[in-house]
């Protein structure tokens, strides 16, 4: 390995045990298709698609030239006031994919600020309904929706709360639906849980009242806090309470959505349509930042006709939203999720990567195995007193040997790209499943 021509100091990463990495760096230098290479020169197998984004592969030609040509022709327009082609093209792209009347997209640059918007959007709605009380907004305990005030408010993810003081006031969550008592080793939807959603009538509406209450957000299928799948029912469920009650429901599908779970995305497979819709990752299959909030047609109408002509009909927007660059890695990537039909692909796919990870299920220290579409949880027990040591050192182990996995707390995701054979598919659960055994002997 050459010699590094940079001190790792200045950098402060993200969501990174900061002086453990510096100790020991992990340097990803090129990708391509399945995998990364590493700064001395070993081949990693992806096995999380990157950050749950690359779902059509690294260094796909059609997008790389796609944003190269973008830049020598138009390399940005401000968003406010003035348009430019590619945003459009890129709302019609999505409204065509997606079901029901979700039919208005705005533009953000990430999850996070996907998720901010739509709260904003459910509060902004009501208040243009007349019914401007309604502020509570309702998350899920473990749920993740990004890093920003609004989506670590309504987040349930207690690490990610506890320095931040009181964050939004008007907030309340939704138990989780993990449970092992009654789902572990599920393949696909877990039979028990749908009772659960009932809590938001039962506890939720009755202490608020659904006169104060905006908006619930959920992932469909929780991603970051170790692949919560629902229950089946469950989500149906929560779509009736909140239709009784006048109550907007949001979808966070940052990760479920283009493809994620074997369909293109989890309100298609499903069959539950939410109000508001939040994307991201896959939207530019990772490639330049962007993401997006599409809305039905009741909502944006009801924006549209409670503001006076020729005035601002929302006060939100970002100096990025539908920037050129990553219109056109959007619609590049989404010609190619299209032409290799690769959200059907990860259908297909699907029960052979089921019965993969489910092989792992006697492997030393796991407790549970789930999994929907191209996407599995592998929960581990934790070191008494050590949480997250052992998912930890997995991490690192399979590193070693070459393969890319995530981990969050004490839970392994994977998450690949829908181009992932079933030659690699076995790589990437046989090493792991090498690795727990090792570490079964050792301890
Ligand atoms: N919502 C959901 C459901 C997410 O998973 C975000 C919002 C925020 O997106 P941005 O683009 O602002 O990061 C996410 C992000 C992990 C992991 O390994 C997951 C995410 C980000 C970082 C790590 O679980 N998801």
């Amino acid at each position: 390995m050459k010699p590094r021509d940079y001190d790792l100091d200045a950098f402060w990463m993200p969501f990174t045990a900061n002086r453990q990495f510096k100790a020991a760096p992990r340097m990803f230098v090129s990708a391509k298709d399945m995998h990364f290479t590493t700064d001395d020169g070993r081949e990693v197998l992806d096995g999380i698609a990157g950050l749950w984004c690359v779902n059509a592969g690294h260094g796909r030609k059609k997008i790389v030239e796609a944003i190269q040509q973008q830049a020598g022709l138009l390399d940005y327009a401000p968003p406010f006031q003035m348009g430019h082609p590619l945003p459009f093209k890129v709302a019609n792209r999505l409204k065509e994919m997606l079901p029901g009347d979700l039919d208005h997209a705005f533009f953000t640059n990430s999850g996070s600020e996907s998720v901010d918007t739509a709260l904003k959007m459910a509060l902004a709605y009501h208040r243009a309904r007349g019914e401007g009380q309604r502020r509570w907004l309702i998350g899920r305990e473990r749920g993740y929706h990004g890093g920003n005030f609004g989506g670590v408010s309504v987040g349930g993810m207690p690490a990610n709360r506890k320095a931040f003081g009181s964050l939004l006031p008007t907030v309340d969550h939704l138990q989780s639906t993990h449970n092992l008592e009654h789902n572990s080793f599920s393949r696909g939807q877990p039979a028990w849980g749908a009772e659960l959603a009932d809590e938001l009538e039962n506890r939720i509406i009755t202490l608020h009242d659904a006169s104060n209450i905006a908006a619930v957000i959920v992932e469909p299928l929780a991603g970051s806090a170790g692949v919560l799948v629902p229950p089946q029912g469950y989500l149906e469920k929560l779509r009736k309470i909140c239709d009784k009650h006048g109550i907007l429901l949001i979808f966070d599908e940052v990760i479920t959505g283009f493809g994620r779970l074997g369909a293109s995305f989890a309100c298609e497979k499903l069959g539950v349509i939410p109000d508001i819709l939040c994307l991201a990752k896959g939207l530019t299959n990772g490639s330049v930042p962007m993401g997006a909030v599409m809305v039905r047609k009741g909502v944006y109408d009801q924006m549209m006709t409670a503001a006076p002509q020729n005035t601002i009909e929302l006060f939100h927007g970002y100096t990025y939203s539908g920037h050129p660059l990553a219109c056109a890695a959007a619609l590049a990537s989404l010609d190619v999720f299209a032409e290799e039909q690769l959200f059907e692909r990860a259908g297909e796919l699907a029960p052979y990567f089921e019965d993969a990870v489910h092989s792992l299920s006697e492997s030393p220290h796991v407790i549970d195995v789930r999994n929907m579409g191209l996407v599995a949880g592998i929960e581990l027990e934790p070191i008494p007193g050590k949480p997250t040591a052992r998912a930890f050192e997995v991490f690192q182990r399979c590193y070693e040997k070459g393969i890319l996995i995530r981990t969050t707390g004490d839970i392994i995701a994977l998450s690949p790209p829908l181009i992932i054979s079933k030659p690699q598919i076995d790589e990437l659960v046989g090493t792991l499943g090498g690795v727990l055994r090792e570490m079964g002997r050792a301890s």
